[in-house]
């Protein structure tokens, strides 16, 4: 007996060991590249211009106005591209067409366009002038093409070849001339006509032209989709806010939008939620709106609750009558960068002495998750899915924020999590903001009243498998005073 006892023991011993060196297996569905590279971004503007912003309150026009109004008098695509270098923003999305059917580039298929307007006597292609801009100064750009269209639309169904062919045509036009596309952006608004046979070929068109181009997709399109609405325009991605997604079949509507805004735990696909919203009220601009312009403290506050939900904010800039973006927009968004980078700038856990209960082995050590090395993460072994992490600080230390990573490549694996701090490790006090947490995923944020601690344990409650942390800290909000742009 004591002999057979010996032999478990080395087993379990030798078997430890084997996980210690090997990387912990995939759980469940994960991302592919495009959605990799999309989620790097964290941020992306959006430059909702065309010939609404030359009608007064106009955001979803009929298409009936005449082209000969779009006339901006000053346009400069590289002030709109200035502004996101300056703003840390690397993707935009420019509105080639909206749901009015005005092309901002020369369509072979329609004279609905620029070449029939003021601007630049009918010879002005802004698609032209935007990705020429985006390429200079190194930002990757983007293009909706609203998939309705009401000039276009002039029977009572989309669901028609000549519908196809034109739709088709015109996305080929914009990704076989302008360069690489890197998101392309099929609205849901107004699109319940449209039907997954158009969508199927419009998608085919997409991968055969631009394979790296991400697919934002709604409602008939969901299943091309490498990214998903986030179910409101308000800026707030679900708590949790799961990448997976289960079939998009859900039939009532309140519990599709929660589906979208939260996400499903072991949903059968991976397409992970883009917050689309505006820093004005409107999409389009307006100038009775120039006070209204969303201040850099509510752009924390979104940031938080997209980047900071495992979501990507898509931030919508639109540029004045003029064709430039108005100074107070510019302004707050290069703030809340500063606000980002200079929170996040150091993290208050690193050098600290680092302890866990149940450590994988050496490639995946607690310290790991306060180093910078973007390659490596802390794992407990498999089998594992909860965890304690200790951090004890060199010296107390005050805090408002705290950040957490998830290795995405290995899945959606932690499902519970919660963060207490200890001046002596003997009495733990809960962040009450950051109890009982569920997704973790490419990035979670939690902001708190502010504590003061030598300790901090990040308490692992529950998983799928076990935990793959690339990132863990803690952070002070930079003030908006220390900001200096
Ligand atoms: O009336 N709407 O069409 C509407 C009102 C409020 C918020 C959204 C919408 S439409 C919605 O737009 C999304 C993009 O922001 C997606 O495209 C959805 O599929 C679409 O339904």
């Amino acid at each position: 007996m004591q002999r057979i006892g010996k032999i478990l023991t080395t087993l379990l011993l030798l078997t430890a060991i084997a996980t210690a060196q090997r990387a912990p297996k995939p759980y469940g569905p994960v991302p592919n590249e495009r959605q990799k590279e999309w989620y790097s971004w964290e941020m992306i503007a959006f430059f909702h211009f065309g010939i609404n912003t030359f009608e007064d309150f106009v955001n979803e026009g009929e298409g009936k106005v005449s082209t000969a109004i779009f006339n901006p008098t000053a346009l400069d695509c590289r002030q709109w591209v200035t502004t996101l270098k300056n703003a840390g923003i690397p993707c935009g999305i420019l509105v080639a067409k909206h749901a009015d059917g005005f092309c901002n580039w020369p369509s072979a298929y329609t004279d609905y366009s620029v070449k029939n307007s003021s601007w630049k006597g009918g010879k002005g292609d802004l698609v032209k002038e935007y990705t020429d801009a985006c390429k200079a100064l190194g930002v990757k750009p983007a293009l909706y093409l609203g998939p309705h269209d009401r000039h276009q639309h002039l029977s009572p169904v989309y669901n028609t070849a000549d519908y196809s062919d034109y739709y088709a045509r015109q996305l080929s036009e914009l990704l076989r001339n302008y360069g690489p596309i890197w998101e392309i952006w099929w609205d849901g608004a107004g699109a319940d006509e449209l039907t997954t046979p158009l969508y199927t070929r419009w998608a085919d068109t997409v991968r055969k032209l631009q394979p790296q181009c991400v697919i934002f997709g709604t409602k008939n399109s969901y299943r091309f989709a490498d990214v998903r609405w986030v179910g409101n325009e308000s800026g707030k991605a679900g708590d949790p806010c799961w990448a997976t997604i289960d079939s998009f079949s859900i039939r009532d509507e309140a519990q599709h939008i929660q589906a979208l805004n939260e996400g499903q735990l072991n949903g059968n696909a991976y397409i992970p939620a883009e917050t689309d919203v505006s820093i004005r009220p409107s999409w389009f601009y307006h100038k009775e709106e120039d006070d209204k312009v969303k201040s850099p403290s509510e752009l924390w506050d979104i940031y938080c609750n997209t980047v900071g939900h495992n979501s990507v904010l898509l931030l919508n800039i639109p540029p004045d009558r003029r064709g430039l973006l108005h100074p107070t927009d510019s302004s707050n968004l290069v703030q809340l960068h500063h606000k980002i980078k200079n929170t996040f700038a150091v993290n208050l856990l690193a050098g600290s002495a680092v302890s866990s209960l149940h450590p994988r082995g050496k490639n995946y050590l607690p310290a790991n998750l306060t180093d910078t090395s973007a390659g490596s993460y802390y794992a407990t072994p498999d089998g594992y899915a909860t965890d304690t992490v200790t951090f004890t600080l060199k010296a107390p230390a005050t805090f408002d924020c705290l950040m957490a990573q998830e290795v995405l490549e290995l899945g959606q694996r932690t499902t519970g999590w919660s963060v207490d701090y200890s001046s002596d490790g003997k009495t733990w006090t809960a962040i009450p903001e950051a109890t009982n947490k569920q997704t973790i995923g490419h990035k979670w944020i939690i902001c708190f009243p502010q504590v003061t601690a030598k300790k901090v344990r990040l308490r692992i409650t529950a998983g799928q498998a076990c935990p793959a942390i690339h990132t863990f800290g803690v952070y002070k909000q930079a003030a908006y005073a220390d900001i200096n742009q």
